[in-house]
């Protein structure tokens, strides 16, 4: 009988291994795509891409027994040699090449030229040939800081008592309201894709205290924009037993501690190769909605167009003056006006016209939403009514109101813009795999 008894060691090395290990002068098994040739005519420079990075491999006639003029880029490999210490190569190292084993060869010449350090390419055609273009170390590096984010997220929130939950992306009923609802056929009833985890992980507030969600959320958005996708990556965190909805704002200070942390020590590399500068987060100014507007009104000499909501201009006129006022990357809005706001956010008992809630501001951008919602059923119930909205399909989620719930709030953070703002790209589609837009439905 065989067995399984856990992962397979493999007798080649990576790149952290070569590095750790005390292997100048030894030979070594290594894998990999090949790169790049830079073929001198004796000797040949094969450049491998490997997980953790370029892997520089020289070639000489006489000494590597193989022909070079065989070898292609875009071959996987195998090779043996001897590690030598060499100051121009990555790393530092590089493999004195005894011999290559070709695992694949391609079929076809490279659309793109990937091994340049940056894509000449347009976001069109870096779209359209994905699976070729994220093989450019600079356009993977994006999605390795993106995986850190999430990290981040989920490393902290467990740390602070929470309980990561999944949640279903096909539901009766939208939690967001608005026109950008994907519909579809369920067996002959109509549903909807989930636009946010809204109200199951408040739901599930009643049962766990502290909920965490890191998944796709879908918005029939109509429109072309650099800020929009059809469907995101939305980081969802939500909290019971607050005094208030400052603990939420504070809990999302203290992932971005975390996370940029995180980032500068297990990321360095990434960071330096898209020349990244974390931004500070040590302290995040607040500011009220309707101050936040006249502060930028009155300092940039601009109308009040809608008070009721911030426009793109808006939001970055708010950036550059906390920017410029308080060297602050990021800035909090909070007390957004209730007719904006969904049907969940608490007003504010102050001045019920407004909500306990806010939007965090990153560079210009809004990235996140969140805030104190209504945990009464009594409550929930008079502001569904004052609203003229129906019950139908909400009947589950406000059960769990009915059968009592504590105070709490939580927030949505869209991954792709905070990852786009963070590594000072302008398109949201740079930070995502495969976007899903009004044009793009494949790869
Ligand atoms: P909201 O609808 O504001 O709030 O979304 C929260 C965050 O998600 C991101 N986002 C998007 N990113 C890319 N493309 C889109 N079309 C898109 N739409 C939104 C933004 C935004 O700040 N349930 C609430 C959150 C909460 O209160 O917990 C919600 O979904 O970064």
């Amino acid at each position: 009988m065989e067995f399984m008894e856990g992962v397979n060691r493999k007798d080649t090395l990576e790149i952290s291994e070569l590095l750790a290990g005390d292997y100048t002068g030894k030979e070594v098994k290594i894998n990999g795509a090949v790169h790049t040739i830079r073929d001198m005519g004796d000797v040949a420079f094969v450049v491998l891409r490997k997980r953790e990075g370029l892997l520089q491999c020289v070639y000489e006639e006489g000494v590597t027994d193989f022909d070079i003029k065989t070898l292609k880029e875009a071959s996987t490999v195998e090779v043996e040699g001897v590690v030598a210490v060499e100051d121009r190569a990555p790393n530092g190292i590089e493999v004195r090449l005894k011999t290559i084993k070709v695992l694949s060869e391609p079929t076809e010449p490279m659309p793109l030229a990937i091994s340049k350090w940056k894509l000449n390419t347009s976001l069109e055609a870096k779209l359209a040939m994905r699976p070729i273009s994220l093989r450019n170390v600079r356009e993977r590096a994006k999605f390795k800081i993106q995986e850190g984010i999430v990290r981040g997220f989920r490393d902290f929130l467990f740390k602070e008592g929470f309980t990561e939950i999944r949640t279903p992306k096909i539901g009766a009923k939208g939690a967001e309201g608005g026109a950008n609802m994907f519909r579809l056929e369920y067996f002959h009833r109509p549903a909807v894709l989930a636009q946010s985890p809204q109200f199951y992980k408040q739901m599930m507030v009643g049962v766990f205290d502290r909920v965490f969600e890191a998944a796709p959320v879908f918005r029939a958005e109509k429109h072309n924009t650099k800020r929009h996708l059809n469907e995101y990556t939305s980081l969802d965190f939500e909290m019971g037993y607050i005094d208030s909805f400052e603990d939420i704002m504070a809990m999302e200070t203290g992932f971005l501690q975390y996370t940029m942390e995180l980032l500068q020590k297990d990321y360095a590399k990434e960071l330096k190769m898209l020349n990244v500068v974390l931004p500070k987060v040590d302290k995040i100014p607040t500011v009220r909605f309707d101050e936040a507007k006249k502060l930028v009104s009155e300092k940039y000499d601009r109308q009040i167009k809608n008070p009721f909501d911030l426009e793109p201009e808006e939001e970055v006129l708010i950036s550059q003056y906390f920017k410029e006022e308080y060297d602050a990357d990021f800035v909090f809005v909070t007390h957004y006006p209730s007719k904006k706001r969904p049907v969940y956010a608490m007003d504010d008992p102050a001045d019920p016209t407004y909500t306990l809630s806010f939007d965090l501001l990153f560079r210009g951008m809004e990235i996140t939403t969140g805030g104190q919602r209504i945990h009464d059923y009594n409550m929930f119930m008079e502001k569904i009514a004052a609203r003229g909205m129906t019950t139908e399909g909400m009947e589950q989620y406000l059960s769990a109101f009915k059968h009592g719930m504590p105070p709490h709030g939580g927030l949505g953070l869209g991954l792709e813009r905070l990852t786009m703002k963070l590594i000072g790209e302008d398109n949201v589609r740079e930070t995502t795999l495969f976007p899903r837009d009004l044009s793009r439905l494949e790869p």
